[in-house]
C-alpha cells in the first residue's frame, strides 16, 4: 500500500462505537474493521450485543461487545476500564447511540424530554469524558459525534431531539477547543435521512398502499430524491477517524445528500 492510502488506514487502532448492534453504528464499525481497526461496541441489552457480534461475524469481523447503558456514568467508566484492560486504549470513539421521541412539545412530558437529552447529549459527554484521559496519555485521539439535520433545523414533534443534537454540535466544538492541544480531533457527522430502524416509522407504507407522507416529503427535500443508506456514511466516518483528518477539528460533516443546500422540489 503506498504511503498516501495509508493515511486512511485504521490499522492498530481500537475503535469504540456506541449503540452499534445495528443501524448507523453497525455500518460505521464495519467500515472501521475493513480499514484495519479493532472493533468494540456496546448496547443496552445482552441479547442485542450477542446479535450484533453474530452480525459482525457474518461479515468476517471479530468484535468485542459490552452491555452498557451510555447514560450511566459509573457503568460507562467501568466499561472503558474493562476495554482498556481487555482490548487496549480507545483511539477512536464514535458517540452513535441515540433515541428519538416524536411527540408535539406541548404533549411531551419533562421526563420524556429528559430521556432524549440523556441519551443524545449527556451520554456523549459521559463517554467522551471517560476516554479522553487515556487519549491524552497516548498522544492522540479521534472523537466523532453523530449529529443530525436537527443540529441545524427544527421540525414538528422533535423538540427534545433537536435540542440534544444542537447541543451535541456545540459539545463537538467545545471538545475540539479544550482538547485539540493534546492532538485530539473531535468532529461530527450530520447524517441526512437514513434507512434504519429509527426512521422506519417515517417510511411505513400507508393502509391504502401509498407512501408515507413524510417519505414523500423527505425525498422532495433531497436532491437525489431518495433516502440515504447507512453504508453511505462509511467513507466520511473512516476519513474522520483516520490520520487524513488530523487538521480537521470541530467540524460537522453533513452527509445529507444535499438536503441542507436545497429548498426542495416543487410539487408537480
Ligand atoms: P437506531 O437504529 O435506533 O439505533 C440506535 C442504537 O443506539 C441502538 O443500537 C440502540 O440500542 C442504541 N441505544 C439507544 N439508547 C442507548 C443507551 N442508553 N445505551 C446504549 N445504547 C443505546 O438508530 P440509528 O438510525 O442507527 O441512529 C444512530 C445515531 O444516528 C443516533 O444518534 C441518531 O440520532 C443518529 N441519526 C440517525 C439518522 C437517521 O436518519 N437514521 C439521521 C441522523 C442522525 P437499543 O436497540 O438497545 O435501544
Ligand atoms: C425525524 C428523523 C430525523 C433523523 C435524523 C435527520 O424524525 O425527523 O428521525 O431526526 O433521525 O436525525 O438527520
Amino acid at each position: 500500500m503506498d504511503s498516501f492510502s495509508n493515511v486512511f488506514s485504521l490499522e492498530g487502532k481500537v475503535a469504540l462505537v456506541t449503540g452499534a448492534s445495528y443501524g448507523i453504528g453497525f455500518a460505521i464499525a464495519s467500515a472501521y474493521a475493513k480499514a484495519g481497526a479493532t472493533i468494540v461496541f456496546n448496547d443496552i441489552k445482552q441479547e442485542l450485543v450477542d446479535k450484533g457480534i453474530a452480525a459482525y461475524k457474518e461479515l468476517g469481523i471479530d468484535t468485542h461487545g459490552y452491555v452498557c447503558d451510555v447514560t450511566d456514568e459509573a457503568a460507562v467508566d467501568a466499561m472503558v476500564a474493562q476495554i482498556e484492560k481487555e482490548v487496549g486504549v480507545i483511539d477512536i470513539l464514535v458517540n452513535n447511540a441515540g433515541i428519538i421521541k416524536r411527540i408535539p412539545m406541548t404533549e411531551m412530558t419533562a421526563e420524556q424530554f429528559r430521556q432524549v437529552i440523556d441519551v443524545d447529549l449527556n451520554a456523549p459527554f459521559i463517554v467522551s469524558k471517560a476516554v479522553i484521559p487515556s487519549m491524552i496519555k497516548k498522544g492522540h485521539g479521534k472523537i466523532i459525534n453523530i449529529c443530525s439535520m436537527m443540529s441545524e433545523l427544527g421540525r414538528e414533534t422533535v423538540s427534545a431531539y433537536a435540542a440534544a443534537k444542537g447541543g451535541l454540535k456545540m459539545l463537538t466544538k467545545n471538545i475540539c477547543s479544550e482538547y485539540g492541544q493534546y492532538n485530539i480531533q473531535c468532529n461530527g457527522i450530520g447524517p441526512g435521512y437514513i434507512e434504519t430502524p429509527q426512521t422506519a416509522p417515517l417510511r411505513e407504507v400507508q393502509p391504502d398502499g401509498s407512501r408515507h407522507p413524510f417519505d414523500q416529503f423527505i425525498c422532495a427535500k433531497t436532491p437525489a430524491n431518495r433516502w440515504l443508506k447507512p453504508e453511505e456514511l462509511q467513507g466520511p466516518a473512516v476519513f474522520l477517524a483516520s490520520d487524513a483528518s488530523d487538521a480537521v477539528n470541530g467540524h460537522i460533516l453533513y452527509v445529507d445528500g444535499g438536503i441542507l443546500a436545497y429548498i426542495g422540489k416543487q410539487p408537480q
